[in-house]
């Protein structure tokens, strides 16, 4: 036998395993403290440097383990103190854990904070505005809701509200917002109220209410028959506005008749305003009166005064200069100032700027240079005032420097200016008015241009008194 098998050698090769190189674990928290019931957000990951995750989950410590996804949510339902583990596991067996701590104490509950920043009571349609904020110190609000109490409802959440996740906002800092709301007076007559709310709610589903603020909205009864008419019926004349309404309520002493005129009226030199009853009754009652503005007001200075129809003037009103005029609300008011009843005068008293019509020129004399008379014909469509002027354009190159103008049918003094190519007469307000009518006027020492074949048009303007 041989023994070489004693002198033999032989290689072994050892495969020794690297050494395995734990994984790793990181595991975060937001919010980190907070009022049950605290829903809190988990960030965080499980990584193996040289191999394989297995298994990567999570113990929140208030209940059974879970697999882990950051950005997970849950909620603590009770207060205490926890410390929830993240465990990564790897294909090795090994493992790893990050911790973190949450502290869940007893929710504060938000706030909800309302106040009327204007009156909360008035006519309809009443417009007021709130103040309204909500806030908790321990967390952020989730809802925070203004109900107007007319079925309008709106989110009152102020950009920051609370304390944010990662300590961003400000706690018990209450972020008020203004909140403009318009109401609706009921149908009928009688005051209508209505419960304003602000309802919190914050990140830990507790719910506040705040105090209920009352709006209280009245709607005033109507005025019948409402009618405004001026004495004349020309713009930018100073007259007598009559206006006309029926009462259905009684009309308390000390109570007043409010009229509001329109922008375009001037009541600057407002010479008196007095309302009157059917044959005499209340009289005296109703002569003192106030202006502020555009708005009269007339005295009840007697006793309370049945439903009636009133009719009232108010004197030295100018009438408005260019634009159709608006309506013109009516009231009565009781001595505290509230609206009693309400109607409006239609408006657009006065007609539109008229149109004269069917303006005719006869010349004398067609001869260049030559000294001549014209007559004009034509028909007015409105009032010429005893204190208004007929105005005629000739045109252009006739010399009007010495000229005179008549009209026939035309009462009281006049006053005639020419100035090319004007000729204008002026009415001394010592004549009668001029309803709308066919008129004939002359225009006397007139020169004719020195050429012929200048267009012919002459144009007639009336107008108010001139200021
Ligand atoms: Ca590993
Ligand atoms: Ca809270």
């Amino acid at each position: 036998m041989n023994d070489r098998r004693a002198s033999a050698s032989s290689t072994v090769t050892v495969t020794v395993p690297p050494e395995n190189i734990l994984p790793t674990a990181d595991l975060s928290a937001c919010p980190t403290t907070g009022g049950a019931s605290l829903k809190v957000d988990f960030n965080g990951k499980c990584e193996d440097p040289d191999g394989t995750i297995t298994e990567c989950k999570i113990d929140f410590k208030d209940g059974p383990s879970s697999a882990f996804t950051s950005g997970m949510t849950h909620t603590y339902s009770k207060t205490g103190d926890y410390y929830p583990v993240l465990t990564a596991t790897d294909n090795m067996g090994a493992t790893s854990s990050s911790t973190t701590r949450v502290v869940v104490a007893q929710n504060q509950l938000p706030r909800a904070t309302l106040t009327a920043t204007m009156p909360t009571s008035g006519e309809a349609p009443f417009k007021t505005t709130f103040s309204a904020g909500c806030s908790d110190t321990d967390g952020t609000i989730t809802g925070c809701s203004l109900d107007f109490g007319d079925g309008t409802v709106v989110d009152a959440k102020a950009p920051s509200s609370g304390l944010g996740c990662g300590g961003a906002g400000t706690a018990s800092v209450i972020s008020s917002q203004s909140f403009s709301h318009s109401y609706k007076g009921g149908v009928k007559e009688g005051v209508v109220t209505f419960t304003a709310r602000l309802t919190a709610t914050d990140d830990s589903d507790a719910v506040v209410t705040s105090d209920s603020i009352t709006i209280s909205v009245s709607t005033s009864a109507v005025l019948a028959k409402v009618s405004a008419a001026p004495e004349v019926n020309v713009k930018g004349v100073r007259n007598k506005i009559t206006v006309n309404f029926t009462t259905q309520k009684e009309m308390p002493a000390g109570g007043k008749i409010r009229i509001v005129f329109p922008t375009g009226f001037d009541l600057s030199k407002r010479s008196g305003s007095y309302c009157t009853l059917p044959n005499g009754a209340y009289k005296d009652y109703f002569t003192s009166s106030s202006a502020d503005g555009n708005t009269v007001e007339v005295s009840n200075s007697g006793t309370n005064v049945p439903p009636s129809d009133f009719s009232c003037v108010i004197s030295g009103v100018k009438n408005p200069s260019i634009s159709p005029t608006g309506s013109i609300p009516v009231s009565t008011v009781d001595p505290s100032g509230h609206v009693i009843e309400k109607g409006t005068a239609p408006g657009n008293l006065l007609g539109g700027q008229g149109i004269i019509s069917g303006v005719k020129v006869v010349r004398s004399s067609w001869i260049p240079d030559k000294s001549i008379e014209v007559l004009l014909t034509f028909t007015t469509s409105n009032t010429i005032p005893s204190d208004g002027t007929i105005r005629f354009t000739l045109p252009s190159g006739f010399d009007v420097n010495g000229a005179s103008a008549d009209c026939t049918d035309m009462d009281g003094g006049v006053r005639v200016s020419a100035a090319s190519p004007v000729i204008q007469i002026s009415r001394s307000g010592d004549g009668s008015a001029l309803p709308p009518r066919a008129m004939a006027c002359t225009l006397r020492n007139v020169k004719n241009p020195s050429t012929r074949g200048y267009a012919d048009i002459f144009t007639v303007q009336t107008t108010d008194k001139l200021d």
